[in-house]
């Protein structure tokens, strides 16, 4: 009987120790970095704080289809960029684009987030 008990302990202990170190490979396998890039040459990412963006200039393929995507990292904005049909304010936060016109393109903030406002201007150069 004691025998018994010390063998389902041990087991339980293993399995336990077995399952957790699945856990951890798989929690720890990173996506590949083909899939990382792939993903990243598909979204143009522009992070807006108060009160700027990440970038001056955003550089774009002529002819790529991007998922513009806006990222509010400190404040509440949004953008236009002009020429382009492209506003992502809101909830609306990330757009497909096709940039098949080579130019420079302008983005603002099109959220009045404060006074900084009239300076988050930024360009996209489509190339
Ligand atoms: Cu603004």
């Amino acid at each position: 009987m004691q025998k018994n008990v010390v063998k389902w302990a041990v087991a339980v202990v293993f399995f336990g120790a077995f399952a957790l170190a699945i856990g951890v490979l798989l929690y720890q396998i990173p996506p590949s970095a083909k899939e990382t890039e792939e993903a990243n040459k598909n979204t143009l990412t522009i992070v807006a704080s108060n009160f700027a963006f990440d970038q001056s200039t955003y550089e774009v393929k002529a002819g790529s289809t991007l998922t513009v995507q806006l990222v509010n990292k400190q404040g509440i904005h949004g953008i236009e960029i002009e020429g382009l049909d492209v506003q992502l304010q809101g909830d609306a936060l990330s757009q497909e684009v096709t940039f098949d016109q080579p130019g420079t393109y302008t983005i603002k903030c099109i959220v009045l987030c404060g006074e900084g406002h009239t300076e988050m201007v930024a360009t996209v150069v489509v190339a």
